[in-house]
């Protein structure tokens, strides 16, 4: 079993580096450098650049590799020990493949965090992920997982699932380029906003960082 997430939870912000420029992503990382807990990358970063860039950022920030990993255990293995061997603090991983395949990633994980996707943010995510997500984040606390992903779009279902989850971490995306917003997320139970494109896509990147960690200070010391 893990333990629970040792992930700083100062700013509150992780920044989504969806960018798809290694020289850029990395100069990104700098200017946001104190302004976020972590930085989480996508496939479109590590397939653009190489896999040592989870152990570039990860000297920069803890990295959370977004992988959302849908296997059977043995590949869930396989992928989360790369992750974390590379450097990954965290790594994210949906939890409709069934039990053993999250439980095979914490097991895999070892001082790392496993996020476990609920209710995605999208309009999508209404169609499978929304009927599902109760089930999806008990899969999350059975499994011993660090957290979850629920949906800054649909603050009230942040709402709903901290009551399944109880202590367990809620990673919110959705925030800016989605529609959703920082302080409505925060108030309803995140612990920490996901932000990707109204951050790297910003034209003052560390304005656009600071003027998030200054609404989610307020938002978290009005709760
Ligand atoms: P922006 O919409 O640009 O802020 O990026 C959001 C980031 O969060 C992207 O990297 C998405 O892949 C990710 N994400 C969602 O947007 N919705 C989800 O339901 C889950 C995730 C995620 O797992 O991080």
């Amino acid at each position: 079993m893990n333990l629970p997430s040792s992930m700083k939870c100062d700013t509150r912000l992780i920044l989504a580096l969806d960018e798809t420029d290694g020289a850029k992503a990395k100069r990104i990382a700098d200017e946001v450098a104190g302004l976020v807990d972590a930085i989480k990358i996508n496939w479109p970063l590590v397939l653009s650049t190489s896999s040592q860039t989870i152990t570039e950022l990860s000297r920069k920030a803890p990295v959370i590799c977004d992988f959302k990993v849908a296997d059977i255990p043995n590949t869930t293995r396989l992928i989360v020990e790369q992750a974390v061997a590379k450097g990954a603090s965290g790594v994210i991983v949906h939890a409709f493949v069934g039990s053993d395949s999250v439980r095979a990633a914490v097991e895999a994980s070892k001082d790392a965090d496993i996020f476990v996707v609920t209710e995605m943010s999208h309009p999508g995510g209404l169609e499978f992920t929304q009927p599902n997500a109760d089930m999806l984040a008990k899969v999350a606390v059975d499994c011993g997982a660090a957290g979850v992903i629920a949906p800054a779009t649909r603050p009230e279902r942040i709402a709903h699932i901290r009551r399944i989850i109880g202590g367990l971490k809620i990673l919110s995306p959705g925030v800016g380029a989605q529609g959703g917003s920082a302080s409505d997320a925060l108030r309803n139970g995140a612990d920490y906003i996901i932000v990707g494109r109204a951050i790297y896509g910003a034209p003052n990147v560390r304005k656009a960082a600071e003027a998030l960690v200054d609404e989610a200070r307020d938002a978290v010391s009005h709760k």
